[in-house]
């Protein structure tokens, strides 16, 4: 296994309840240290670059609408297997599917508003990083 590095986001569904400290809490029981964070506003257009591989799907809309209606919290996450381990501490995308104790299971409100976004591989990782964070913001 080798350290990783993913884009985590804490949706607006999640930051709007203040949630922020109890998902953090989750991801760092996990062994995931968070080495970059920021809250931040993005609008419908940013929201929709960063989701353009949904581009095609019923719900990139609706989305991109979910994601641009309040702040949302982005940041870095650092582990062994930090992918996988983000993604097994999400649960899965559906909250009525995810196992008991992941953040999905526990704070998701809908298959929508489903309180926290992570990076799906290795490459994604690398772009989605990029795109909200410079290098001298990393410190890991
Ligand atoms: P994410 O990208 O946000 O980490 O979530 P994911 O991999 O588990 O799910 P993905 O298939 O990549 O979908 C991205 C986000 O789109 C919203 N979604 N809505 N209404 C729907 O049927 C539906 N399906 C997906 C969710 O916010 C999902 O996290
Ligand atoms: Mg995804």
């Amino acid at each position: 296994m080798a350290t990783e590095r993913t884009l985590s986001i804490i949706k607006p569904d999640a930051t709007r309840r203040n949630l922020t400290g109890k998902i953090n809490a989750k991801f760092e029981e996990a062994g995931l240290r968070i080495i970059a964070q920021k809250r931040i506003h993005l609008s419908k257009a940013q929201a929709g670059v960063f989701y353009a591989v949904h581009k095609d799907r019923p719900f990139y809309d609706e989305l991109c609408e979910f994601m641009a209606s309040e702040p949302v919290v982005v940041q870095v996450l650092e582990g062994e297997d930090a992918i996988a381990k983000n993604r097994e501490v999400m649960g899965a995308t559906n909250p009525s599917e995810a196992a008991a104790g992941t953040v999905r299971a526990e704070f998701a409100l809908s298959i929508g508003e489903n309180s926290v976004h992570g990076s799906d591989a290795p490459e994604t990782a690398a772009v989605e990083i990029a795109y909200y964070f410079s290098g001298l913001e990393l410190v890991g």
